[in-house]
């Protein structure tokens, strides 16, 4: 049997179009140079991505399938989810262990992913709606950062899982104004969030995990590139960059960069713009802030969360936590 799915599209059809000129225009002509890291996710850049979660130096994602395998039952059980949400869920990869506990503990009712990516989404609605036939999915195209799309109060309590570690993504400042709106949103009686994010741990460790021996990661962050060169019309040569990963101490994150191997000029016709890019001049694409149970604490408390359960493995590269609004 096959079940069902509904795919709800929350943006414009120009959405994208605009929000990456806007965040090319900002970005390429401040100093230093960045980007956003959510336009690596294009079909190749998504395809790309999985690959790394595969690598062995990319340690993140065993990591947190480990710590929800061993800690499901009782996520299942602390928060008898009726529905469970999850925020840019790609792949649902990890997906399947929360809906096996919350399945067998009787009380789930509906997933509802959410993603930028519509083709992620599709492909995992597809194949989990085959699995859970009796499980309502709800998918939504949206951009978590402007639109949390939550399902409303009646399919509650709602249990808002945010894996992977992408919260590292986002700049402190952009890090509260989420947490914020989502504590905003989470009005029901029992609603919770569950939290993965990565740890603080021996630079050499993440470096690696960011700089693998295969070039996966290389080639994820050279992407970027072609995905501007196809959306703007633009005229980058990836093979004008090397690829670089960087600890960054003071503000304990990791950073992909870019680095220009020449001198050289690069043109934006859609923007009218032209870009000088000096010899060994950064474009910084990514920052993965990695955390510490002391400093993510206050920022939840701050947010209007409390910091209920904290769960790591073993060697405590990674850490999953429940927090109650
Ligand atoms: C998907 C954002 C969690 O920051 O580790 C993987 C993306 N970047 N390798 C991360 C990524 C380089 C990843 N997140």
């Amino acid at each position: 049997t096959t079940g069902d799915f509904t795919v709800e599209r929350r943006i414009a059809a120009d959405h994208f179009g605009r929000a990456l000129r806007a965040d090319v225009q900002a970005g390429l002509t401040e100093n230093p140079k960045t980007l956003p890291p959510k336009w690596f996710y294009d079909a190749r850049g998504s395809m790309l991505f999985d690959r790394i979660t595969r690598l062995p130096e990319y340690y993140l994602t065993r990591a947190e399938r480990m710590v929800l395998r061993a800690n499901a039952e009782r996520i299942a059980e602390l928060t008898a989810a009726h529905t469970l949400v999850e925020l840019g869920s790609g792949s649902s990869a990890k997906t399947r262990i929360l809906l096996d506990a919350l399945t067998a503990g009787g009380t789930l009712r509906r997933y509802a992913p959410l993603d930028v990516s519509e083709s992620a989404l599709i492909a995992a609605a597809e194949s989990l709606a085959a699995a859970y036939p009796a499980l309502r999915i709800t998918a939504t195209v949206a951009d978590f950062e402007t639109d949390l799309a939550l399902p409303d109060a009646s399919d509650a309590p709602r249990l808002v899982a945010f894996l992977g570690s992408t919260l590292g993504n986002l700049d402190p400042e952009q890090r509260a104004a989420f947490l914020g709106r989502l504590r905003q949103a989470l009005t029901a009686p029992g609603d919770a969030l569950l939290l993965g994010v990565d740890l603080v741990k021996d630079p050499a460790r993440m470096l690696r995990a960011y700089d693998d021996g295969q070039g996966v990661t290389a080639e994820f962050n050279k992407n970027l590139l072609t995905v501007l060169n196809r959306e703007l019309d633009s005229d980058f040569d990836p093979g004008a960059f090397d690829h670089r990963a960087i600890w960054n101490e003071e503000d304990e994150r990791m950073e992909m960069r870019l680095r220009a191997r020449l001198t050289h000029t690069v043109k934006i016709p859609t923007l009218d713009l032209t870009l000088d890019f000096l010899r060994g001049e950064d474009l910084r694409t990514e920052i993965s802030s990695k955390f510490r149970r002391e400093a993510l604490e206050p920022e939840l408390t701050q947010a209007g969360f409390t910091l209920e359960h904290w769960w790591t493995d073993q060697q405590e590269r990674f850490a999953v936590l429940l927090a109650l609004p």
